[in-house]
């Protein structure tokens, strides 16, 4: 049985190359596939965001070796990002219904 941890990260990859296989290089998301990836699978995320242009500056911030492409390790440096965020709202959360006790 694979933990949960090991379930997060078994879907990430899946989840990755899901998209990273529709164009082009297999093993890298493209600016069309990321923002696919986007829309589907971050889509709250995405929501939130006012900026129409957000996908294209994201891949900017991604492509750390400007090949214009997303590989898995660029790809997990957002999923790490969005994990901090999220955990940071979490814990605000906690002590907000704490303190109504
Ligand atoms: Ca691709
Ligand atoms: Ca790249």
């Amino acid at each position: 049985m694979p933990s949960d941890l090991e379930k997060a990260m078994e879907s990430l990859i899946m989840v990755f190359h899901r998209y990273a296989c529709r164009e082009g290089n297999s093993n890298t998301l493209s600016r069309r596939e990321l923002r696919e990836l986007m829309e589907n699978e971050l889509s709250n995320f995405l929501k939130s965001q006012k900026d129409p242009g957000i996908v294209d500056k994201i891949m900017k911030d991604l492509d750390t070796n400007r090949d214009g492409e997303v590989s898995f390790e660029e790809f997990v440096s957002l999923v790490v990002g969005l994990s901090i965020a999220c955990e940071q709202c979490y814990q605000v959360h906690l002590k907000k219904t704490g303190a109504q006790k």
